[in-house]
């Protein structure tokens, strides 16, 4: 059977079945970008391929996919984190004009271009430890021309780069000041004015919400979820982060693909998503780095069975981490997934939360041929080693 691209010799995580979906001596092929075959060798078609790549025993997971990321923003925020070293909170520094303001501030002042090479660092760096997919939100600009602006950088840097980028408008992620004591005015903006237009200029594959105290609340977050659906766009929400607005269950009821953080998710939250088929996207770098001490009930989403995606939340004020393979050691150390909760976290579970499980996530035939090829000896050293990259190689779409 020809093929472009062979892979022989090599232990596969599948990610596909039960657990890891482990193959021990495995061969994936590859033709036209997408999968062939991946599984036993003993099993596999005589391939007769273009290329050729003895693994000599390196295992071969999906390419990973960082299902969560602020990644394109300007600016940064290490003074906010001083001050919060010298004792102010997170609230405390966002009702004082700080926060999400300060970096719209720095995006509403910057180029596409600048927003594109600020960006390609962080990407470059998720990159290396082999993501061949990645989520990209506004919502630094907080108003249409700057959200347009991030969102068409975000989807230069899959142009810029071997990776696929899912974008997400983000309009409800704070208020701008020009909306000061006006929320339901801005949300108003949100749903008739940028919204129609992102979804219009193509912009956006999903719309987000940020569900909270120092957010919007439930029902001006219903209305912006009434908007996407009308505008055939998916819907994420960040809920239930630093209190329990009920979010979660709201967007289980509009068929949401994910609900992001979830430190205070209540059973009742927990129990709709289970029936929805809703993605809890755990952000154990944003719990890091605010110090946070709830943690998300793992134990009930484990219990209802709801699929755990993991990712880094890469952005300026809550989490300024752009290495996925940290996530996952954090995953483990901070929440108590097991290895293989995690890895599927970064894979199966992520393409899902970005509705494409059909396409990427694990190894099987016909999803696209995204594949990281891994120098180490069993998958639990991905999870297990802190600040070490045991990255071989990494394939986007069969090259
Ligand atoms: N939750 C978060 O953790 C980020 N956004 C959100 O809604 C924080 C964004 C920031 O502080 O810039
Ligand atoms: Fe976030």
């Amino acid at each position: 059977m020809r093929c472009d691209r062979l892979w022989t010799e090599a232990r596969l995580a599948t990610m596909a079945g039960a657990g890891l979906g482990i193959v021990e001596d495995g061969v994936v092929a590859a033709l036209g970008g997408h999968i062939l075959y991946a599984g036993p060798a003993a099993d596999a078609p005589a391939f007769d391929a273009a290329v050729a790549t003895r693994c000599d025993g390196r295992w071969i997971t999906p390419g990973l996919i960082d299902c969560h990321t602020h990644l394109v923003h300007g600016g940064d925020r290490a003074h906010e984190f001083e001050l919060r070293l010298q004792g102010a909170s997170y609230e405390e520094i966002a009702r004082a004009g700080g926060g999400i303001v300060s970096t719209m501030r720095a995006t509403r002042v910057a180029s596409e271009d600048a927003l594109v090479a600020s960006a390609l660092p962080r990407l470059d760096a998720l990159i290396a430890e082999g993501v061949t997919t990645v989520e990209i939100k506004s919502g630094y600009g907080l108003e249409l021309d700057t959200e347009c602006r991030m969102l068409a950088a975000a989807r230069r840097l899959g142009d810029e780069r071997p990776i696929r980028v899912s974008t997400t408008f983000l309009g409800a992620h704070a208020l701008p000041p020009e909306f000061a004591g006006d929320p339901d005015g801005y949300i108003a903006a949100v749903c008739d004015t940028m919204l129609p237009a992102v979804a219009e200029r193509g912009l956006a594959d999903a719309v987000d919400a940020f569900c909270e105290g120092i957010g919007f609340t439930l029902a001006q977050t219903e209305r912006v979820f009434a908007a996407a659906k009308a505008h055939g766009l998916a819907i994420k929400l960040h809920a239930e982060q630093l209190s329990n607005q009920h979010g979660a269950a709201l967007a289980a009821r509009y068929g949401a693909l994910s609900v992001d953080h979830l430190e205070h998710v209540d059973p009742a939250g927990i129990a709709a998503i289970a029936r929805s088929g809703t993605v809890a996207t755990l952000l154990p770098g944003a719990f890091y780095f605010v110090r946070e001490t709830r943690l998300p009930p793992i134990d009930l989403l484990r219990r209802a069975q709801v699929p755990i995606a993991l990712a880094t939340d890469c952005n300026p004020g809550t989490a300024p981490l752009s290495s996925i393979l940290l996530v996952l050691n954090m995953g483990a150390t901070l929440f108590r997934l097991t290895v293989e909760e995690c890895l599927l976290g970064v894979t199966r579970h992520a393409a899902r939360a970005l509705g494409l499980g059909g396409e990427i996530g694990t190894l099987e035939p016909g999803k696209a041929c995204d594949l990281a090829i891994w120098d180490i000896e069993r998958p639990a050293e991905l999870v297990y080693r802190m600040g070490f990259n045991p990255l071989h190689a990494r394939i986007w779409r069969g090259r």
